[in-house]
């Protein structure tokens, strides 16, 4: 997989280098130096290091997370890479996944941070770092803003190389979920016996993972970003489990979620009813899918095809589009439909204009363009903070509320594919490594 994945990345490389040919044409510079960041702190009391997390323009080149690592791109030659080698037998330095991309570039090896300085271009030079990245006097202006605009625009159609790491990713992260779903449903441990299960089929430590497992049991799953596990195991019986959970390869982070019901009653059946109606609509929003359609319109779309799915089942007691006009709808949803995926787990690029008013939370509202990736993530949940207001006021009348609470003990349903758009349409990248 490793060496299909690299034989991609001489032409992403080209790509890339295009773009930034470009980049520093329009803006009349001779180069451009990107930091690739050092470790952060765990907390200010100790002096332990979180894994280092590159800064994303340095991975775009990249897949090296070494500390005080310098890429400068200047045009018609090869990036040269300024390593920073020090003389330490407390650490090892942190290696890449895969070598293939050493012979592309010019390697330079200092001593110091300080050293470095020595080689950096001189004339008109950008610098893509924040302050406390940057181990030298920056020798340019820091993040010009049309500069980063450019760069960002270039990570939102994602190359043959970048869609292969993401498909990796995805690989991995469907590991993760059929051994938690196996284990729910054979004795149903705690979340955090979940959590670890996932980490060991998915083959990560904790730190690896592009963002912090969410692995909810019953009424967490209501809570969207639960990360506190219980390791109480809970009594047995009727239960739900909601797992949104990725993988990383080679700097590229997938991001996926499924939602698992067990046992038998009322509660289950219905709370089952919707998992599978939340998956059902989910794919019929992956169908829609196409270049040159609003990903907005299909948010809103979404709020149509949930309000008909809670007529069908009975929670909700008025006509669908009553439901989605009246907020009903977006109490239960509360979240976007989805967001660009790549390096970053909610990627760069494709927020370019703040969402109408009625979708203060979604992240994408781009127009669909072949090579984007990004998520399509409709969900469902009963948060008590959200439904008080529906409650409170004339619109009680548009919820069984009997429902409401026959569901509560499950929490919540998301269903999460990461999907590349295509010319005709997409390919869903979750699906066919569940296949
Ligand atoms: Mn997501």
């Amino acid at each position: 997989m490793m060496s299909e994945i690299a034989a991609l990345y001489p032409d992403h490389l080209a790509t890339l280098r295009a773009a930034f040919d470009a980049v520093l044409a329009r803006h009349q510079l001779d180069a451009v130096v990107i930091a690739a960041g050092r470790p952060a702190l765990k907390n200010r009391f100790d002096d332990q290091y979180r894994p280092q997390a590159t800064t994303p323009a340095f991975a775009h080149w990249l897949p090296l997370p070494e500390p005080d690592a310098v890429l400068v791109v200047s045009a018609g030659v090869r990036p040269r890479l300024i390593r920073v080698i020090t003389d330490d037998y407390w650490e090892t330095l942190p290696h890449a996944e895969s070598d293939h991309f050493w012979s592309h570039v010019e390697v330079v090896e200092v001593k110091t941070a300080a050293d470095a300085a020595a080689h950096l271009p001189s004339g008109r030079v950008a610098v893509i770092a924040s302050d406390d990245e940057l181990p030298f006097a920056a020798p340019g202006p820091l993040n010009p803003p049309d500069v980063v605009a450019a760069i960002h625009a270039a990570r939102t159609r994602k190359t043959a190389y970048e869609v292969a790491c993401l498909a990796e990713a995805t690989r991995r992260a469907v590991r993760g979920h059929r051994a938690a779903a196996a284990r729910f449903a054979d004795d149903a441990p705690s979340e955090l016996a979940l959590h670890l299960t996932y980490l060991a089929a998915s083959g990560q430590d904790d730190g690896e993972t592009p963002y912090k497992n969410i692995v909810a049991r019953g009424g967490h799953a209501a809570v969207l970003h639960h990360v506190h596990y219980d390791k109480r195991v809970p009594a047995r019986g009727a239960d739900s489990l909601l797992v949104d959970a990725g993988a990383s390869c080679l700097g590229y982070g997938s991001d996926i979620t499924r939602t698992w019901v067990r046992g038998g009653g009322d509660g289950a059946t219905l709370f089952g009813a919707l998992v599978d109606g939340v998956e059902r609509l989910q794919q019929e929003l992956c169908a829609k899918i196409e270049p040159g359609l609003e990903y907005e319109a299909l948010h809103d779309r979404s709020h149509e095809l949930l309000a008909a799915l809670l007529v069908e089942l009975g929670v909700g007691r008025a006509p669908a589009a009553t439901l989605v006009e009246r907020g009903v709808t977006r109490a239960l949803f509360p979240h976007g439909l989805g967001h660009s995926l790549g390096i970053q787990v909610h990627d760069v690029g494709m927020k370019l204009r703040a969402p109408r008013a009625h979708n203060p939370y979604l992240r994408n509202t781009s127009v669909i363009e072949v090579g984007q990736v990004f998520t399509i993530e409709p969900g469902c949940y009963v948060i008590e903070g959200l439904l008080a207001p529906l409650r409170a006021d004339d619109r009680a009348a548009l919820l069984d509320w009997d429902a409401i609470e026959t569901l509560r003990p499950f929490g919540g349903v998301r269903i999460e594919d990461d999907v590349v758009v295509t010319a005709t349409g997409i390919r869903n990248l979750t699906r066919e490594a569940w296949a």
